[in-house]
């Protein structure tokens, strides 16, 4: 249960499955209803709060010390839902042809996003978080033994799409990547900042679209840096393929300096 959020139920398990497995394990769901005049409620949950989130640091570490023995770059990809993820990665795979990759993809329900990848002939696992609204390192590292990595390779991470979220969980990845399309306004990394504070990269996606929506791409720049001056950018297209070779140069160079 994710009491960090709220966004978990007891009941709704997470399952992992790799394409063309059935659902073995389904969660029912489960309405929760809950008083709010008992004050214990919420000191009750600040406690598990930091419990939660010690321990994520704890096995991301774990996830971190497991993917430098074996050499593995890993990407975390995070963004709100329908920002391109998915797109972008059957893209990249695909430009990225003889790199060794394997995908790990999260979200609530459905098997949607690893048979896309799976399309592409790289290894995918999909986690179902059921009602969790992102992955933490648990699941990953349950994920990585499933998917049984390659050394060497490349490791993509698709969390469940939430701008919020996420950005808490470390999950012991190397580069952080929020991807920000242009339908969804130029003001989101001040209204998100965490989220954007905790990545190395942002991705301004569908620039395609530009023409036809009001997304000033210098003022989303300027709020991302306002919030993390660190951030380098890529405007890309993920369908038209527009800035997609400058991504890939930069995963190919990271590749290149890990190994
Ligand atoms: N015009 C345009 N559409 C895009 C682009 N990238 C993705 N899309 C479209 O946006 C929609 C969502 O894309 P996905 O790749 O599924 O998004 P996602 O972030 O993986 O979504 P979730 O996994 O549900 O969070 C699809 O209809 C894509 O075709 C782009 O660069 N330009
Ligand atoms: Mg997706």
């Amino acid at each position: 249960m994710c009491d960090t959020c709220g966004c978990g139920t007891p009941g709704e398990a997470v399952t992992y499955r790799k394409h063309g497995d059935k659902l073995h394990h389904h969660g029912d769901s489960l309405l929760h209803t809950h008083d709010h005049n008992h004050d214990h409620t919420h000191i009750r949950s600040i406690a598990v709060e930091q419990d939660i989130l010690g321990e994520n640091s704890l096995q991301a570490q774990r996830n971190r010390g497991y993917f430098e023995a074996k050499n593995i770059f890993t990407v975390n990809l995070v963004s709100s839902p329908g920002s391109g993820k998915t797109t972008l990665l059957e893209k990249t795979l695909s430009d990225l042809e003889g790199v060794p990759c394997a995908v790990i993809e999260g979200d609530q329900q459905t098997m949607n996003d690893a048979d896309r990848i799976a399309a592409t002939g790289v290894p995918v696992l999909q986690i179902n978080t059921g009602n969790g609204c992102h992955l933490d390192a648990d699941m990953v590292h349950t994920a990585c033994g499933e998917l049984e990595l390659e050394d060497n390779s490349l490791l993509f991470i698709e969390n469940v799409g939430n701008l919020i979220c996420p950005a808490l969980f470390d999950l012991g990845e190397d580069k952080r990547v929020v991807i920000i399309s242009v339908t969804e306004g130029d003001d989101k990394p001040e209204k998100y900042p965490t989220m954007f504070d905790a990545a190395d990269i942002c991705i301004i996606n569908k620039i395609d679209l530009l023409p036809h929506v009001q997304f000033d791409v210098q003022k989303c720049r300027e709020r991302a840096l306002q919030v993390n001056h660190h951030l380098k950018f890529f405007e890309i297209s993920a369908t038209s393929g527009e800035g997609l070779p400058a991504w890939n140069t930069w995963l190919r160079e990271n590749i290149k300096k890990q190994h």
